[in-house]
């Protein structure tokens, strides 16, 4: 071999050294690719148009920076003295909250839809004042953010009338107050009784009930003690004694103990139960200490955990955007917020770009409870006052929402100074439901198979109420339906076991009784299809007999489709157990291809039942859950169905939905539909150690009808279709096929963070 030759092989082995190096990086480079979290899809449909625009930034919650401007502004100039709420006592003025006052629907109409202004940006703040003359709350609007330079009380109008001091939420100060008074002051009156009780001076723990009286102006609550739990909830553990504190007086030392209630009888207060047992006439049943294997609360799970779990991963990145407080999904876009009383709300909901819903909103959940004990016999919880929003705490990645989700922080101010924030209290993902959409095979005459997998896009939001926890979902699926659900979990609340306890619930452990209550929800669902006036159509079948035309002395029942319009208010108004036709649609004034009116039907999902008989003094501060539809005339000042005010003063509640129905014309209207959904809940021993979520869900479909010539679906990059004589196998035919490809990247895991116990709230 002479020179040449050896200098050729060698820069032909260089050569392929450095090709098969460079194959290997680049393979190996591929074989562990992250799933970027940039789109890839080059197929989807593009929502440019709505991605660039930053229109819908006159719905998003307000800034930290806008919090704290508004405070500042009516701290230099409401002239009052304010004080932080964490401190304020009843005789002081404090801010309770402050959120965005949106502007009226037609200003931002005309923004977002004729290239009108952009609207003022303006804060709500509620103000308790207990610190004159005529103690009251006020509601002011503050603006122009970011730089207030006036305000104005809109409580009048707002509400037709002043809003008495005493129908204000309790605040944290003022539970911490009570909580003082019962543990130091009253307990020391029973040193004897507790003793036997087994209390050690620190372990029990109270648990608030409402409303807090029978008549306005009443604030009297029970307080339900409980054993606490170092790793787990304390409401399945109620020691027997709930105490009726009247804390009405402005003055705190005023504050008095008016009954105690123990395993089944009553006392003046707590030095008449110590005198009652000393002397031999109450049987205390001392709580035991309770270890973690004993504990029907524990959530400590009983087996050794270990990953592996199905992981959903997203092979070409993220297929939704999240620009600001904007959200866009395949042919979706939608903005989100979050109200830190009634919870998750979504505005300018669209399809292609066409608005289908302006507005869509959790208004409040309740729950109504019956027990043979105080506290639990009295209950009635209108979470809105206590906070939907506000206590969505943290989620936790890969059980809340799946690993892989967007997680959103939301900001809030509430009795605070300065805002606060919950991290990643909102969760957005899309999740294959490993349902088809829609498929077929066909083996007659034409062979082949369709088929599209159903992925949807999720926005969802976890409150926890105390013992409660409810899990809010408003899902986008590919066809043009929307889905809003609600799963309830977290612990049941429970009575002390005792005497005739099952009449009321089921026994759930030594001293337990899981006591029964109704869930109750409403929705505001603000439609404009196709426009923004609709009608309300219905379409039912009616059986017709008729005589068949080719034997005519055979009778035969023909169902025949029977449509109406419904003209007013009050025959929209569905009662839980009215007959309703099986369609109610919201129509536009626009007609399909083929001539039908194009509409998006309301179809609730749903359990209720019996709400609570009209002549329950209560009732009308809840009257939304009287109706399972109700349609009303869309007006800025029925903006909301309850009311934070309801919840301390139900008596004389200051939203009364029922006032939202009053025969209106509802035809071609901007309308409302306002949607309760709900069911009994009569807890058994698995909703120890807490509820679980199969089964206890509510809520409602709104599903395009005529609405579009063809299922949008149709466009969907997920479909698949290939016919018998074609190379299934092949990317081209299938994208199905070109999954080994597509999917090659290994997801990019984010490591596991939780803040969440960040946000301590004692109630
Ligand atoms: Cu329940």
């Amino acid at each position: 071999m002479n020179l040449k030759a050896v200098l050729i092989l060698l820069a032909v082995a260089l050569v392929t050294i450095l090709a098969l190096v460079s194959v290997l990086l680049s393979g190996a480079g591929k074989s562990t690719d992250s799933c970027s979290s940039k789109p890839r899809h080059g197929n989807l449909k593009s929502n440019v148009a709505q991605q660039k625009s930053d229109k819908g930034s006159v719905f998003s919650d307000l800034t930290p920076e806008e919090f704290s401007a508004t405070v500042d502004y009516l701290k230099k100039n409401l002239g009052k003295n304010l004080i932080n709420a964490a401190d304020a006592k009843p005789t002081e003025n404090c801010i309770y909250y402050v959120d965005i006052k949106y502007p009226p629907k037609q200003q931002v109409l005309n923004y977002l839809d004729r290239g009108g202004e952009n609207p003022k940006r303006e804060a709500l703040a509620v103000v308790f004042f207990g610190d004159q003359e005529e103690p009251n709350i006020t509601e002011y609007v503050v603006g122009p953010l970011p730089n207030p330079s006036y305000y104005h009380d809109i409580t009048l109008e707002k509400y037709k009338e002043n809003l008495p001091y005493y129908r204000r939420p309790m605040i944290g100060k003022e539970y911490v107050d009570a909580y003082d008074l019962v543990y130091q002051n009253e307990f020391s009156m029973a040193p004897t009784f507790l003793k036997a009780l087994g209390y050690d001076g620190s372990n029990f723990a109270a648990l608030t009930t409402v409303p807090r009286g029978f008549k306005s102006g009443d604030r009297s609550t029970w307080f339900v003690l409980f054993l606490k739990m170092k790793e787990s909830c304390f409401a399945v553990q109620p020691v027997g004694l709930e105490i009726l504190l009247d804390h009405k007086s402005m003055d705190i030392s005023k504050w008095k103990v008016t009954k105690v209630f123990y395993n089944g009888a009553y006392f003046l207060n707590m030095a008449d139960l110590e005198k009652q047992f000393n002397a031999g006439n109450v049987e205390v049943i001392e709580i035991q200490k309770i270890k973690t294997e004993n504990d029907i609360g524990s959530m400590i799970p009983k087996v050794t955990t270990q990953p592996g779990a199905p992981l959903q991963f997203n092979p070409a990145g993220h297929r939704y955007t999240v620009h600001k407080n904007q959200v866009t999904f395949q042919s979706w876009s939608f903005t989100y917020g979050m109200n830190v009383n009634s919870g998750l709300r979504l505005f300018d909901i669209r399809f292609n770009n066409e608005r289908i819903a302006y507005e869509i909103s959790t208004q409040e959940a309740i729950a109504i409870y019956g027990s043979n004990a105080p506290g639990g016999m009295i209950t009635r919880y209108l979470d809105g006052s206590f906070g939907i929003g506000r206590f969505s705490f943290e989620l936790v990645r890969g059980v809340d929402c799946p690993y892989l989700a967007t997680y959103i922080d939301a900001h809030y101010l509430m009795e605070s100074e300065t805002p606060d924030t919950t991290k990643n209290a909102i969760c957005i993902f899309e999740q294959d439901l490993g349902v088809p959409l829609r498929r077929h095979y066909s083996n007659m005459h034409s062979m082949y198979y369709g088929g599209l997998p159903s992925t949807v896009l999720i926005v969802r939001a976890v409150s926890t109420l105390i013992n409660y926890d409810y899990v809010w979902d408003f899902i986008f699926y590919q066809n043009g339906v929307i889905e809003a659900k609600m799963h309830a979990t977290g612990y049941i609340s429970s009575s002390f076991y005792f005497a005739d306890g099952k009449e009321y619930g089921s026994r759930v452990g030594e001293h337990t009784l899981g006591t029964l209550h109704t869930h109750f929800v409403n929705y505001k669902v603000d439609l404009d299809v196709g426009g923004v006036d609709n009608s309300v159509m219905t379409q039912d079948m009616q059986f017709n007999p008729v005589n068949i035309p080719w034997q005519p002395e055979v009778k035969i029942q023909r169902p025949k489709v029977v449509r109406s319009i419904l003209e007013t208010e009050n025959q929209a108004a569905f009662e839980l157990h009215a007959k309703a036709p099986r369609y109610i649609h919201f129509s536009s004034n626009t007609t399909s291809k083929w001539g039908h009116p194009r509409s998006y039907r309301v179809q609730i999902s749903s359990f209720a039942g019996d709400f609570l008989p009209e002549e329950s003094p209560v009732e009308k501060a809840m009257g939304w859950a009287r109706y399972k539809l109700a349609v009303t005339k869309r007006k800025d000042e029925e903006a909301e169905s309850s009311s934070i005010y309801n919840q301390n003063d139900p008596w004389s509640p200051s939203v009364k939905f029922s006032d939202f129905i009053n025969n209106e014309t509802i035809k071609n209207q901007d309308l409302v539909a306002w949607i309760t959904v709900g069911f009994l809940h009569i807890p058994h021993s698995e909703d120890l150690p807490n509820t679980a979520t199969p089964g206890n869900a509510v809520g409602f479909f709104l599903r395009p009808y005529n609405y579009f010539d063809l299922d949008p679906s149709v466009n969907s990059p997920d479909g698949v279709y290939f016919k018998s004589e074609q190379d299934y196998g092949s990317c081209e035919v299938n994208q199905l096929a070109c999954l080994s490809k597509t999917a090659s990247c290994s997801p990019n895991i984010p490591p596991f963070t939780y803040e969440g116990f960040k946000n301590l709230v004692n109630l």
